[in-house]
């Protein structure tokens, strides 16, 4: 099939997501063109059946902002005619899924006896925050009704859509997935010794420091667990709370035992050096990082919010408390820490869990069959 693949470039969920389903798309005998403004930061080096377009948008004195939107819809009806796709799979509702309806209509009614069926991801915060906000939930809906097929990342986000969109049209839930082959635990013992040098338990949390995130709360988790046992903490990632993290860690005494490594490309060794992922998000349709720990074989201790119970499982291969319980996050994870069996058994579950259900040789294969179904209806 020729299959469009338009994401986000930056480092977030719905772009490794996209980026990491072309490669795979491709090896698999697909061609896949990935449309961004930017190379997405998985893309990697070149893949037989993978191009890259790039989206320009130039500026002019008259707009006061630059108009993505239509360079991206341009883009789009380019490439289909060119690469004669089968199907363009927006992923991130806000804009792509009005780039990809418009340039359907923009194929359809120049008579193109060739116009690709336009497939819609939903991945979360394009629903829970965008999508509600009245500014764009109208437009919003209009895509997801208008789009030839819709899929969320889990039955959490699926839900939210069609409570708060009014959205009657079919969703279809695939989740979200891992390389089962490169995301396992690889331990370097050099990391460890850089990061734990007294043999210190380590906690870890990987995120782009939204709001959403809550990353002073992960902070606040590791302040209580400090108090209790010997441990340190991996802050990943950048974003508008880092700073504010940073403070508060400081502030709470315990700026020493907290690394901030800002936006890392290769998250298998941090994750191979550590012991818990914490989670502590107010809203999360999924939990792509959670998984990708949880294939390294780190137990996570999560907010029981959105999607994260349908991958966590309280007691199992993780612990789930309310976004707002610190103290109970905090309990779980020394529990974690100081029971040696306790730990294993989660350890052993979490890679279990993403074995069995969340591997990318499952997972694809469920789009490769929306992608036909659609094609052929
Ligand atoms: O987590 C983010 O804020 C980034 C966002 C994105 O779209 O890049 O992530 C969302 O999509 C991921 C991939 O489907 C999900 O695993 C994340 O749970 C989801 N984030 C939220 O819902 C907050």
């Amino acid at each position: 099939m020729n299959i469009g693949i338009v994401c986000y470039a930056s480092v977030g969920g719905s772009g490794i997501i996209a980026t990491e389903l072309g490669k795979v798309l491709a090896s698999r005998g697909h061609h896949v063109h990935i449309l961004s403004s930017e190379m997405p930061v998985r893309l990697g080096v070149f893949q037989p059946g993978l191009a890259f377009h790039r989206v320009e948008t130039p500026s002019y004195p008259v707009f006061r902002e630059p108009q993505y939107l239509l360079s991206l819809a341009n883009k789009i009806v380019e490439v289909s005619r060119e690469e004669k796709l089968d199907v363009v799979h927006a992923h991130y509702a806000v804009p792509h899924a009005t780039a990809a309806y418009l340039a359907r209509q923009i194929l359809a009614s120049a008579g193109q006896a060739r116009v690709p069926r336009v497939i819609t991801t939903l991945h979360g915060t394009d629903i829970t925050l965008l999508g509600t906000d009245r500014s764009y939930s109208e437009t919003v809906a209009f895509c997801i009704q208008q789009s030839d097929g819709v899929t969320a990342v889990s039955e959490s986000l699926k839900r939210d859509t069609i409570r708060e969109l009014g959205v009657t049209r079919e969703i279809r839930v695939i989740p979200n997935f891992v390389d089962c082959a490169t995301h396992k635990r690889h331990p370097v013992p050099e990391l460890q010794e850089r990061f734990a040098p007294r043999g210190e338990k380590l906690l870890i949390h990987v995120s782009n420091f939204r709001p959403v995130k809550r990353t002073k709360s992960v902070v606040e988790v590791f302040a209580r667990v400090r108090r209790q046992t010997p441990a340190r903490l991996l802050m990943v990632g950048d974003g508008p709370d880092f700073h504010d993290a940073m403070c508060l860690a400081r502030s709470l005494g315990v700026g020493d035992d907290v690394e901030f490594l800002g936006e890392q490309d290769q998250v298998v060794p941090l994750l191979s050096a550590a012991d818990v992922f914490l989670v502590p998000s107010v809203k999360e349709s999924f939990g792509l990082a959670a998984l990708e720990a949880m294939a390294c074989e780190v137990p996570v201790v999560a907010s029981a919010i959105g999607g994260l119970p349908e991958l966590v499982e309280d007691g199992v291969n993780g612990f789930l408390h309310d976004p707002d319980d610190l103290d109970g996050m905090a309990g779980s994870t020394i529990r974690l820490l100081t029971d040696a069996t306790l730990h294993r058994r989660a350890a052993e579950a979490a890679r279990r869990t993403a074995e069995d259900r969340y591997c990318d040789s499952k997972i694809v294969p469920m789009y490769e069959a929306y992608y036909a179904e659609m094609v052929n209806r």
